[in-house]
């Protein structure tokens, strides 16, 4: 699992070079961390989108229902996926629903919303 994520990351990140021109035409919101591959959400166990204590992007078709990795760890997230997408706190996207625009994050939800914090089960990338 690990191996085929980082191999992802890497084909990602080429693309992200080869799309520069394209990407820096269109307003953006605020960068997307460094760590957070285009086209995926960015889980991160810790506030503030540090990788240190485990980090994940989760990526698929448009309109899917993803399982989250470290299930019931996320305290901040970045939408790096280009089109909005909903978390919940159950698997397949069930058990209430927080929608975030692209290119927009939670940077704590340990004190932005305590009942959301270490619950995030599963992303729809709609
Ligand atoms: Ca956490």
């Amino acid at each position: 699992m690990t191996i085929r994520r980082t191999a992802a990351m890497v084909a990602t990140f080429a693309l992200t070079l080869g799309g520069t021109i394209a990407f820096t035409a269109s307003p953006a919101a605020a960068a997307p961390p460094s760590s957070c591959a285009n086209n995926s959400v960015c889980g991160y166990n810790n506030s503030g989108f540090q990788t240190a204590g485990g980090y994940e992007w989760v990526t698929g078709a448009a309109g899917s229902c993803q399982p989250v990795g470290l299930n019931d760890r996320w305290t901040s997230v970045y939408n790096n996926f280009g089109r909005t997408i909903r978390l919940y706190r159950a698997a397949n996207c069930s058990d209430g629903v927080w929608s975030l625009a692209s290119g927009d994050s939670l940077t704590n939800m340990a004190t932005w919303q305590p009942a959301w914090n270490d619950k995030i089960t599963s992303v729809r990338l709609s």
